[in-house]
């Protein structure tokens, strides 16, 4: 019934360019950087690289506020390494996705600073332009970065809309023409030999601020099919919407083949389990095991014969998964396998994002200056003002601030662990002394081996790919067990979440057998209908009956 794709078996890594690697010592990560490091992408076995932006910007969201999208921020260098990193990423059998990020451009745009300069301006429209009601910001619309989503512009006596910073004023997606420069763009990059998109926030593109709606605009669909047809859908690529507002009734819209939108979203419900409901991730909130299965699980079910899942724990906008949900002290290594193996063993195209392969963690820093991003600048400002303690926006900010992720890539225990011979841009995580590509790569029972034996299972074991998903035990609030079933062949996935142990039973007709295909201790239970957990245990087993 399924039409295969290159992508349902591939495995894609992320690369957040500023922290990956810096080739000239200026601190700052580049492209000659990740050509250095391709061999190492290589080894771990991925298949596709998400490249976050690499455009002109002035980098007030690091690179999400574009002012160029033809042209390579110098920091990261030219669009001839661009080209050599296309070439040589081929050469290895790896392809590149690049993010696209067209909800919003940077005020340095040109457009917008050309919108700005009066109400007649031709490209005024390619913005959101209101009046003010009141003497007051149009309506209550919010940024997702806190404040108002109106910024006032003196000059033309105006408000535009930004649902970002306000740095980034958000596309008119109304105005055929802007739309057009946007595909002639993505053309561009098609046509250089790019691999896919990562769409940026892409569920906002159908935005209708008088009516207050921001996510799930009614013309959202419509937009993506006019891009399909316009841009990739003569192509064979790889797009994936980043979508906070999916659910699983809309997931299938957009990934759904015949609809001619998208091949898959990020849906963000699992990673919200950890805030109060309805209020901001910074509202925090135990984990509950039985809500994670509940949710990853209906996903699963609901994407199962239509649309496709793609799988993932981390992004340069999440805390490290280890920390957030492992446990990154005495069992840093078993729970991060275990939580690798997870993920992997479900349907759908996993996502592995930088440093997650050798299980870095979080990085509390001690002062607020010391964090970098732009979004949690603002919610300290907006918290402080709210009446938080102090202690408590830090201790929210050392579970979910995004520059956790953001830290520079730990590849040894030289100097800046290896990532640059100058001063980093951003503090490094001080466990770089152990915690780092050297050491995971001289241990052949490391986090790194764990994921390479994952991705290359991936990549020939049809039951993996297309099996279908089944929970075992929705009731039990410390194993997730579930199974793969495709025609007569079947895998058993067991995962323990916490450091007790437990017993979990699998029920089979006695002449089965099992094989383990991976886990992440030795010396596993072979017997299913008593299978001993211990701290973190994870196994992978191949069912024959
Ligand atoms: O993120 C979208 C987004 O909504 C997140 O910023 C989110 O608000 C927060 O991280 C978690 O609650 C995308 C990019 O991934 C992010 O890096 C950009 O800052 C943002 O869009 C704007 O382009
Ligand atoms: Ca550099």
């Amino acid at each position: 019934k399924f039409q295969q794709k290159w992508w349902h078996k591939s495995v894609i890594y992320q690369i957040y360019p500023r922290s990956f690697n810096d080739s000239n010592g200026d601190g700052i990560g580049d492209i000659k950087g990740m050509i250095q490091k391709l061999d190492y992408l290589k080894k771990l076995g991925i298949d596709v690289i998400w490249l976050s932006p690499v455009y002109e910007s002035p980098n007030v969201d690091n690179g999400y506020d574009i002012s160029d999208y033809h042209s390579i921020l110098a920091e990261y260098g030219t669009m001839d390494d661009m080209n050599k990193l296309l070439l040589e990423s081929h050469e290895r059998g790896i392809k590149i996705i690049m993010d696209l990020v067209v909800n919003h451009t940077s005020d340095q745009h040109p457009w917008f600073i050309e919108a700005k300069k009066s109400k007649d301006n031709p490209f005024r429209d390619y913005y959101i332009w209101r009046d003010s009601v009141n003497g007051q910001e149009p309506n209550e619309l919010n940024s997702n970065f806190g404040g108002s989503a109106w910024e006032y512009d003196e000059s033309t006596g105006q408000y535009y809309l930004h649902f970002y910073s306000k740095q980034q004023p958000d596309l008119n997606w109304e105005n055929e023409e802007m739309k057009q420069s946007i595909w002639d763009m993505m053309n561009f990059w098609i046509d250089k030999g790019i691999s896919g998109f990562r769409m940026d926030v892409i569920d906002l593109i159908g935005k209708e601020p008088d009516n207050l709606i921001k996510e799930n605009g009614p013309k959202l669909h419509g937009y993506l099919q006019e891009m399909y047809h316009n841009t990739f859908g003569k192509h064979d690529l790889l797009t994936v919407g980043e979508t906070w507002g999916a659910t699983t009734g809309n997931a299938k819209l957009y990934s759904d083949p015949n609809r001619k939108e998208l091949n898959m979203v990020f849906q963000f419900e699992h990673m919200q389990l950890d805030k109060v409901p309805g209020k901001q991730r910074w509202d925090l909130k135990k984990l509950e095991l039985v809500e994670l299965k509940q949710v990853l699980s209906k996903w699963q079910y609901a994407l199962d014969q239509e649309g496709w899942n793609s799988l993932f724990w981390n992004n340069h906008d999440l805390p490290r998964i280890v920390s957030r949900w492992g446990n990154d002290r005495e069992y840093r290594v078993e729970s991060a396998k275990m939580l690798a193996t997870l993920l992997h063993g479900m349907k759908g195209t996993p996502y592995v994002y930088q440093g997650e392969e050798i299980g870095m963690t979080n990085a509390a820093f001690d002062s607020i200056d010391d964090y970098i991003d732009i979004e949690t600048q603002n919610i300290y400002k907006e918290r402080i003002k709210a009446g938080f303690s102090e202690e408590e926006i830090m201790r929210s900010f050392y579970l979910k601030a995004r520059d956790n992720a953001r830290t520079p890539m730990q590849w040894s225990d030289e100097k800046n662990a290896g990532f640059s011979t100058g001063k980093p841009w951003m503090k490094l995580n001080p466990n770089y002394t152990f915690i780092n590509v050297e050491n995971t790569l001289n241990d052949k029972n490391s986090i790194f081996y764990h994921y390479q034996k994952l991705i290359n299972m991936r990549k020939n074991n049809t039951t993996l790919i297309y099996g279908t998903y089944h929970l075992l035990n929705p009731e039990d609030d410390s194993i997730y067990a579930y199974e793969r079933i495709l025609e007569n062949k079947k895998i058993l996935i067991v995962c323990n979440f916490y450091e007790h142990e437990k017993e979990f039973s699998y029920e089979m007709s006695n002449n089965s057998k099992a094989e383990i295909l991976i886990s992440n201790y030795n010396n596993s239970s072979l017997d299913l209908k008593k299978i001993k957990l211990r701290s973190y245990e994870a196994i992978m087993y191949e069912v024959k009956e």
